[in-house]
């Protein structure tokens, strides 16, 4: 179906009544026995969504028994063939189910249904096909080696699945980045346990009915809904029965999920924040770096962790790039979701607003110039209670101002110019983060001469999120540890024996 006719169908946040999330664990919904529950609220117009449960103690424990049941029993039993063929069924049910997810994504995050359709919903259902590859053609070293007796020795790896994973997830891709996880987890043999974030609950509870329809057996995928600290996500990352932490949202978070899992020695796997450059050359195809840029800075609200934030341009095109980029953004359409023309979003909530104003406001008070934007719209009486704010763009920061150097997660970047490529690389690298780079430029050379410098984990030339999943995918610095996507998975979700033979 395409967004016209869900358009032409019903406003999204009044297509269904109400939408209670539940937990899944151990292949059925239930709302558990804490009795807490909190209310989920659209970011496009404040409505109410419905009610979600909090898991404590005993929904943690419950999930993570069912997930060592599953272990134990069915799923461990299965051959690869077996259990990636239901993971292809997986991924075609979610295909099937397309508008579903679809609508639950964008009633959660506000997000565009142009955006969602191509982006996140495909690669949600990607995610679980992309792995049964890897896991079916995987091999193993082997090594013979000589011995005093002369009758030497051979060695041989064996993989087997790291066990019950906890995987904890963020909000702003939040089908898209979970499944990034369970999807590899599950093709190499683990069970998972999810705890998804607690501003987007839905398209996580709706895989549980997914997992169900295909024959997943219990207890393979299970979701217990929580916040953070002090609540499901902290209770999950310290769970003893827990093998290893998948973790992606903020390196604040990452760091408090690292102390968590020392406790038993559980590996972490952190995909984290970024204050993501681009560095824009004058020989660019200039028309190819502001639609480029254009998609970096504002796409999904500028709520991306590969977003760009910082962008540099070599001064003799400087003024044409930022008077082209502000006329983009002041073209961006703020809207409803379902709406086709909509090219910006809300953020995904009120409190996240107050966070990028703030930065806002501090924008102005440390001296940076306002290009465009820079503070809420005015949006129709019905759009009132979301939570929108304007595309911004900034010049004439100093490079330790709060905007050029903290990541602020919004529609948003500084432009500052530069004079040599030598000054574009110290400048891109003067950060704590590595999460992603951006190098626009015809000259050949020089693209693989700054992108071997570039301190990042992703660096893309002239182009923006342009993802091959057999890459390796993962930040540098505190951007995060490890790699995932292709064969790079296998590092976190297997452990290997070496078997050492004396013949
Ligand atoms: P967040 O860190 O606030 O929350 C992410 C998840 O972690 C949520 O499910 C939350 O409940 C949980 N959590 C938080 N503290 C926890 C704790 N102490 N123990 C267990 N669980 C805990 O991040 P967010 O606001 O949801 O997402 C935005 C952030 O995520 C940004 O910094 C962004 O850059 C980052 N991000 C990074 C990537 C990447 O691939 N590098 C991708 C998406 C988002
Ligand atoms: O494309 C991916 O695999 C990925 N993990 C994207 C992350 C986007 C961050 O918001």
């Amino acid at each position: 179906m395409t967004v016209d006719v869900l358009h032409a169908r019903r406003p999204l946040a009044q297509s269904t009544a109400r939408r209670d999330a539940a937990h899944f664990i151990d292949g059925a919904f239930t709302q558990g026995t804490s009795g807490k529950t909190w209310q989920n609220t659209c970011p496009v117009d404040g409505s109410l969504i419905g009610s979600v449960p909090e898991g404590g103690p005993a929904e943690i424990d419950a999930a993570v028994a069912a997930a060592w049941a599953a272990l134990d029993g069915p799923w461990g039993r299965m051959t690869v063939n077996e259990r990636t063929a239901l993971l292809g069924a997986v991924a075609d049910e979610i295909n099937r189910r397309f508008d579903e997810f679809l609508e639950a994504e964008c009633l959660d995050t506000g997000k565009p249904m142009s955006l969602a359709s191509h982006i996140d919903i495909p690669r949600g259902a990607a995610n679980f096909k992309m792995f049964t590859d890897v896991a079916k053609t995987v091999a193993t070293e082997c090594f013979t080696m000589p011995t005093p007796d002369g009758n030497g020795a051979l060695n041989y790896a064996l993989r087997r699945p790291r066990g019950v994973i906890a995987v904890i997830s963020p909000w702003n891709l939040p089908l898209l980045l979970m499944t990034w996880k369970v999807g590899p987890a599950l093709a190499l043999g683990n069970t998972v346990v999810v705890k998804p974030s607690e501003q987007t609950p839905l398209t996580a509870t709706l895989l549980g009915e997914v997992m169900n329809t295909v024959g997943v057996p219990r207890g393979v995928y299970n979701v217990v809904h929580g916040f953070g600290p002090n609540s499901a996500g902290a209770l999950l990352t310290q769970h003893p029965g827990i093998n290893g932490i998948t973790f992606t949202g903020s390196t604040a978070s990452g760091e408090a999920i690292m102390r968590q899992a020392a406790h038993g020695i559980r590996p972490v796997s952190a995909e984290l924040g970024g204050k993501n450059p681009a560095l824009v050359f004058a020989d660019a195809d200039l028309d190819r770096a502001i639609e480029g840029t254009m998609r970096s800075v504002f796409s999904n609200c500028g709520q991306v962790c590969l977003g760009t934030e910082r962008v540099y341009v070599e001064r003799p095109v400087f003024a044409e790039f930022v008077a082209r980029l502000k006329q983009g953004a002041e073209s961006l359409r703020l809207g409803r979701p379902e709406d086709p023309a909509t090219g910006l979003g809300p953020l995904v909530s009120e409190q996240h607003r107050r966070k990028v104003l703030s930065y806002y406001a501090r924008a102005v008070e440390q001296g940076a110039t306002v290009v465009t934007g820079g503070g809420v719209p005015e949006m129709p009486a019905d759009l009132a209670g979301g939570a929108w704010i304007e595309p911004t763009i900034w010049t004439g920061a100093a490079d330790d101002a709060a905007i050029v150097t903290e990541e602020i997660f919004g529609p948003c970047c500084h432009i500052r110019p530069f004079d040599s490529e030598e000054e574009a690389i110290r400048l891109a690298n003067a950060t704590r983060y590595g999460l992603a780079a951006s190098v626009w430029t015809e000259n050949l050379s020089r693209a693989h001469r700054v992108a071997a410098r570039m301190e990042v984990g992703i660096c893309w030339v002239n182009s923006w999120f342009l993802r091959d999943l057999r890459t390796a995918f993962g930040g540098a610095k505190a951007s995060g540890i490890g790699r995932e996507g292709g064969v790079h998975s296998l590092e976190f979700y297997t452990e290997i024996t070496n078997v050492c033979v004396k013949l």
